[in-house]
């Protein structure tokens, strides 16, 4: 007999049977409900790490169990092939950024494959293909026709040494990351996609996504779109031309607004400082500021800082001059860059106030209780009634919020606005190794799309990659000089390429027809496999990648390629692995290689392990122990199956041939069904793997617990191969290779993924029962029926609960109640 499970041939063996079968092949098939698995694809970076490991050995539990169940699964894989770091390798390694990136896509492809994962390789798809990015194309073509596409003017981070633009990972401590050259901002014409045309509808589409996605994703992508409603009021400026409009949710504070804070970047500020006494110092803090990141500069947790500009505006409700400031919390993106601050009811205006000694007055007084400006130590941002604010007075805030922007309107000085904090998605890089934006400019015509039939403006791969710090685009005579298509003089083309979240925007259409030639993916195929039914990803994507998507469905929809809103019916969002508390990185040096442990264990135990130590969606602390476990167990596995091999061969259940078995044998069938059951309850409430597993776990236990006895050989035997195939069937979606190799042993010649899910037989799960003498001061006065697993606790209350043992204790007290296990409770009165 083997001994060991010898993981290595038997994985080899089935991962090529898989692949020469072409078992996970799928097609559509309108006579079959379909089922749609996905795990966000990887970026070809060169290996696989535990994070992916963990990410798709949840995919192919999925993907492998719904086809058990009937369903037509689809389960494609592919790369997200563009990127940045293909370039820095480049520049790192002189290698080119093709090469870089299909040698690792081959790598990692085969790394996947030795996980035994069930893709349908057929519908492989590469972003940097230009098969695949022509449709980026395409569609950035579509949308320029729909208005949806669009250039502008916007800044960027500049490095005046290296003349190139520098992506935000590339600026480090306000330097340029190659030669420190100090950054600046410059503004440059970039292309965008007016994603906010799409804002309300983004934000509706959520609530039809409650019951599949979770609700911190769905906070998160509201947050992002941020629509809040309010007004946008102008405030005049003592000897000024223009008054300064600004945009607020609270209208009803404004009698409470005490001073004015511009943006930096306003632009209205440079002529607001010319002549005044500080203009040197005021112009190097705007300098500054502008400068560091916006994120950073608006969080909560930042240091406010600002500086008064000399002038003043006018409170158009109290007619009061209010000094303007300029301050790194004001952002010139959202609103109109521009704010009254009211710092007794707004947290940010009011540390501002605090630390600039500026003026706070009450306008909303709280239902109960006071407030008072000298000692209050953060600003009331809670409901209350007005105060302070003249003909307002005593409106409770909500309404007085109504009244104000009435009498704006009215007054002419401000309307009722709902503003978003959603921005249109600027998609130029200046970078080489992405998707080029197929227009050129013309001297005479201007801009001119690429016509469609010249689709796919190709990346030239043949460029000598110089290394430099511009992009080799814009150095080649080559890809620059085009004719116009429209009126034949030469022309530019655009150098920029797309930012690479475009890439991932539709790669799921793209696998329900991965070889489509006439359109991006076949309208057909499309309808029939989407929306995907199960998203599988890291948090980190929890805005961008998934708003964009949502973006481009419908726009696709818009389009008339496809019929639906939503791209993603259910999204899990898997936690991180960790090793010594922290997430795995180079930079910590906690790294676990998936290749070693494939290597050392094999790919079921590694599945296995990850699957069995954390439920999906927390945090996995990874263990040498655990692993060790998970090893043992198969190791369990195999000898138990193959131990008994022989004696089971033979035999086949016969259902009517278990009616009289010893209690051995119907407690081991009892307990293969209950195991059935509650696997099958784990997988389908939410993919609680681990306690399947666990579940799994205790059968094989059992199994080892169970005799033969020899007046039930025959019986034993049907039960014990009953138990051993079910136990292959359940196991096989997490360790696909043992169950498969242990099935085959057994005599069969159908792929385990061919065979559906057991199902268990309800008569045969059912708890068995047992009969409980209940005394009372010793006296036999009734019977129960219990089943074995309660608790003591619960087996007392159940006796108390018995309506004849009720009239013996009825008006007595209870001293004392001793249980004797299976066989009696006594009470005692
Ligand atoms: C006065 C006020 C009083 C405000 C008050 C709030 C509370 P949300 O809800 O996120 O839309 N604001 C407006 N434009 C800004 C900008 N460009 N940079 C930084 N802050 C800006 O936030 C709207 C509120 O954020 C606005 O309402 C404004 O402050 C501030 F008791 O106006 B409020
Ligand atoms: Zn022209």
């Amino acid at each position: 007999m083997e001994e060991r499970y010898p993981f290595k041939e038997v994985e080899k063996k089935w991962q090529a049977y898989w692949e020469q079968e072409k078992i996970f092949r799928v097609t559509e098939d309108p006579t079959k409900k379909k089922y749609y698995v996905l795990e966000m694809f990887p970026y070809p970076s060169g290996r696989i790490h535990m994070g992916h490991v963990r990410n798709y050995s949840i995919g192919d539990v999925v993907a492998r169990y719904k086809t058990m169940r009937g369903y037509n699964v689809l389960h494609p894989m592919g790369w997200d092939a563009f990127g940045l770091p293909a370039e820095n390798a480049a520049i790192q390694h002189r290698i080119h950024p093709a090469k870089w990136t299909w040698d690792n896509i081959n790598y990692m492809r085969n790394q996947l494959k030795s996980m035994g994962l069930s893709y349908d390789w057929d519908r492989e798809v590469a972003t940097c293909h230009p098969d695949y990015y022509k449709w980026n194309q395409w569609f950035f073509l579509k949308m320029l026709e729909r208005g949806l596409a669009y250039r502008k003017k916007s800044l960027v981070n500049w490095c005046a040494s290296c003349q190139t633009v520098l992506a935000n990972e590339q600026v480090e401590q306000g330097r340029c990351w190659r030669c420190s050259t100090e950054v600046i901002l410059k503004e440059i014409e970039q292309w965008f996609l007016r994603i906010t045309a799409y804002a309300d509808e983004l934000l509706e589409g959520c609530e039809t996504l409650v019951n599949g996605w979770p609700e911190r994703v769905l906070t998160m992508q509201k947050n992002w779109i941020g629509k809040s409603y309010g007004a946008e009021v102008d405030f005049p400026v003592v000897g000024g031309s223009e008054p300064i409009r600004i945009f607020t949710t609270r209208p009803d504070t404004i009698f409470g607004a005490t001073f004015m804070v511009l943006a930096p970047e306003h632009p209205f500020l440079s002529t607001l400082i010319t002549g005044v006494e500080q203009e040197e110092e005021i112009r190097a803090f705007i300098q500054r500021v502008s400068r560091e990141d916006k994120i950073i500069r608006s969080a909560e947790d930042t240091e406010k800082e600002g500086i008064f500009t000399g002038r003043y505006a006018i409170n158009p409700l109290t007619q009061e001059h209010i000094p303007i400031w300029t301050a790194n919390f004001v952002l010139m993106d959202y609103g109109t860059g521009a704010i009254m601050a009211v710092p007794a009811h707004d947290q940010r205006d009011f540390e501002f106030a605090r630390k600039y000694h500026l003026p706070i007055r009450i306008v909303i007084h709280p239902f109960e209780g006071t407030l008072d400006p000298q000692t209050m130590t953060s600003a009331y941002s809670e409901d209350g009634y007005m105060v302070n604010s003249g003909q307002f007075n005593a409106l409770p805030a909500q309404e007085g919020k109504e009244r104000i922007i009435e009498y704006l309107e009215q007054q002419r000085i401000g309307q009722r606005t709902v503003n978003y904090r959603l921005r249109d998605w600027g998609i130029s890089r200046q970078r080489y190794w992405g998707t080029p934006i197929p227009i050129i400019y013309c001297s005479s015509c201007g801009i001119v799309p690429v016509p469609y039939e010249d689709l796919p403006v190709e990346l030239p791969l043949h460029l000598e990659f110089n290394f430099g710090a511009r992009s080799p685009l814009e150095e080649s005579a080559e890809f620059l000089r085009v004719s116009c298509p429209k009126c034949g003089k030469e022309g530019r083309r655009e150098t920029d390429t797309m930012d690479t979240f475009i890439d991932s925007s539709w790669y799921f259409e793209r696998y329900t027809s991965a070889q489509s030639r006439e359109l991006p993916f076949s309208p057909e195929a499309a309808a029939y496999w989407m929306p995907v039914d199960q998203y599988i990803g890291g948090i980190e994507h929890a805005v961008l990648h998934l708003l964009y998507a949502r973006f481009y469905t419908r726009v696709l929809r818009d389009i008339g390629l496809i019929k639906i809103d939503e791209p993603f019916q259910n999204l899990l969002t898997q936690g991180m692995v960790i090793k010594d508390g922290a997430k795995m990185s180079k930079s910590k040096g906690n790294v676990v290689d998936p290749d070693l442990m494939i290597e050392q264990y094999g790919a079921d135990t590694t599945r296995l392990f990850m699957l069995f130590a954390a439920p999906p969606e927390k945090d996995l602390e990874w263990s040498d122990q655990g692993i060790e476990g998970a090893y043992r167990f198969l190791n369990r596995v195999w000898r138990l199956v193959v131990g008994h091999l022989k004696q089971i061969k033979e035999v086949t259940l016969q259902e009517d041939q278990m009616q009289d078995v010893s209690p051995e044998i119907a407690a081991l069938r009892r307990k293969v069904h209950q195991t059935i059951r509650k696997v099958t309850a784990d997988i389908e409430s939410r993919f609680h793997f681990n306690t399947a597993i666990a579940a799994i776990m205790e059968l094989v236990n059992h199994l080892y617990q169970f005799e033969i006895q020899p007046s039930y050989r025959k019986q034993a035997l049907m039960a014990l191969r009953e138990a051993i195939e079910m136990l292959l069937l359940i196991l096989s979606p997490f360790t696909p290779h043992i169950a498969e190799e242990l099935w085959h042993r057994l005599g069969h010649r159908e792929s385990l993924v061919r065979l559906s899910w057991p199902s268990y037989k309800p008569e045969l799960a059912k708890e068995e029962e047992i009969m409980l003498v209940v005394q009372v001061n010793g006296k036999v006065r009734s019977r129960i029926l219990i089943v074995p697993s309660l608790s003591e606790e619960e087996v007392k209350q159940l006796a108390l609960e018995d309506e004849r043992i009720r009239t013996y204790t009825a008006g007595k007290k209870i001293r004392k109640i001793v249980v004797v296990p299976q066989k009696l409770v006594n009470i005692v009165v």
